[in-house]
């Protein structure tokens, strides 16, 4: 695949934006940002450029904007949708060198971050100031915050403190003809008319590209215990969950697997198994408080129905082995093939009917496949990969996808909807919604040159 060329003109004023270092034209120096994580989108930009400043940022859009080339924005890397993956010949912005972080304000309890922070950054940092930050996801070592913020990100706490749209007090922005948006005092009430930053959460780099945020910190809670329930099927794991959330105030995680999901991650991570015998289901919940949550975990776990065994990890090396189980789940699925991923949610309350009705709804077409769920429990989100559906990918996504759909669920729930969904967001949203944001894009963006191909259908 040759890389499109673009224009010299072009060339020469992102080069004059960022520095000639900062723009990549070789094919071995623009791999890497070309193919998403998990193999499954790729295509050839027209070149990578790396800004280091909103100000290199809004230069970089005014001269994209003026050559009518379109850009796609990248963070880590890490999304799941191909949101952030070129399709052909567009000028890839990635974000990476945004690291930069604020003082924390202990007293507002607030901090500011670049877009290209990692979590994993964010979280030390904060830590170091006594705080913590509300949202953390396995992949946390190389996802940044702009893409936390594009996507509007969950992960494991959402239980505890809301998605990444409930951390954001503010951000800064250059919007598609190179303007900046700054609204980063942190305000805590402010209801002076339509909510900008909120927007530009879960927009997919589609609105506006989001080069800096002032985020929520939440208290520090060193004190954890973390429990592997193994229970008889999935009913009885997600009918355990409201007897721990009423008992259990300072819940933090509560989280679903399986057998065949545990056994690929024992199988691709070399672990033990978690109990002397084998289970259909588990349940892995976390507490975490200033005073050791171990008791009343345990006296809460020894008092759920249905429970088959239970094991606690009071210690930090203990409960990173039980974490492991379920944060291994992405990485084992993929050393085993490339699957069909999905990404849904339902209401709660239909939660034990989509996890009957998937298996037999994959396997009427695709009987060869092999689902492996796994998700977060209390927000009714499953994460759906399904291994070895071959030809096939296309009948299984739309096949879950309209399962989803028939039980006023979302096809996608914290990944974004990328290139992968757009086709299916009308199952999820009404025609009146995607012609409001249809009109919000182009208001924004009337040349279409964010992300194009992304969030939104094709006319
Ligand atoms: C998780 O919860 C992530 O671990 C990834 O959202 C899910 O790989 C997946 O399908
Ligand atoms: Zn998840």
């Amino acid at each position: 695949m040759t890389a499109p060329a673009l224009d010299a003109g072009l060339l020469g004023a992102l080069r004059e934006a960022v520095g000639a270092e900062h723009v990549l034209v070789e094919a071995d120096l623009t791999a890497s940002y070309e193919t998403d994580w998990t193999g499954r989108f790729t295509g050839r930009a027209g070149c990578v450029v790396r800004p280091a400043s909103t100000e290199q940022v809004a230069a970089v859009v005014r001269a994209c904007a003026a050559a009518g080339v379109p850009i796609v924005v990248q963070g880590g890397n890490t999304g799941l949708v191909g949101g952030a993956t070129p399709a052909g010949g567009e000028v890839l912005l990635s974000l990476t060198r945004l690291d930069e972080l604020g003082e924390v304000d202990r007293a507002g309890g607030q901090v500011s971050a670049g877009a290209g922070v990692t979590l994993a950054d964010l979280q030390k940092h904060a830590r170091s100031a006594g705080l913590d930050f509300g949202v953390d996801l396995a992949a946390r070592d190389s996802a940044t915050v702009g893409g936390l913020v594009a996507t509007n990100a969950g992960g494991i706490r959402v239980l505890r403190y809301g998605s990444m749209r409930a951390q954001l007090l503010g951000a800064e922005a250059v919007l598609a003809d190179g303007s900046v948006v700054s609204r980063m005092a942190g305000l805590l009430k402010d209801g002076t008319g339509y909510d900008l930053v909120s927007l530009l959460c879960g927009s997919e780099g589609t609105l506006g590209v989001v080069t800096k945020v002032r985020l929520r910190l939440v208290p520090r809670l060193a004190s954890r215990a973390v429990a592997l329930l193994a229970m008889p099927d999935a009913d009885a794991a997600i009918a355990v969950l409201p007897g721990l959330r009423e008992r259990l105030p300072h819940l933090s995680a509560a989280e679903l697997l399986f057998a065949p999901g545990l056994a690929l991650v024992r199988k691709h991570g070399h672990l033990p198994a978690p109990f002397g015998e084998e289970h259909p289901a588990f349940l892995l919940v976390e507490c975490a408080d200033r005073l050791d949550p171990t008791d009343a975990l345990v006296e809460a776990v020894s008092e759920a129905e249905g429970l088959l065994d239970a094991t606690v990890a009071t210690d930090s090396a203990g409960q990173r082995a039980l974490w492991a189980y379920r944060e291994q789940h992405t990485e084992a699925i993929s050393a085993e093939g490339v699957p069909v991923k999905l990404d849904v949610s339902v209401p709660t309350g239909r939660l034990p009917e989509l996890v009957a009705r998937l298996a037999p709804t994959i396997a009427a077409v695709a009987p060869d496949a092999r689902p492996i769920v796994f998700g977060h429990v209390n927000e009714g989100n499953l994460h759906v990969n399904v291994l070895d559906a071959g030809e096939l990918a296309e009948q299984v996504t739309a096949a879950v996808l309209h399962l989803v759909a028939g039980l006023e669920g979302s096809i996608s729930s914290e990944h974004g909807v990328g290139r992968a969904k757009c086709e299916y967001l009308g199952l999820s949203r009404s025609r009146t919604e995607i012609a409001a944001m249809r009109a919000i894009k182009d208001a924004l963006d009337p040349a279409g040159l964010l992300n194009p191909g992304v969030l939104l259908p094709a006319r």
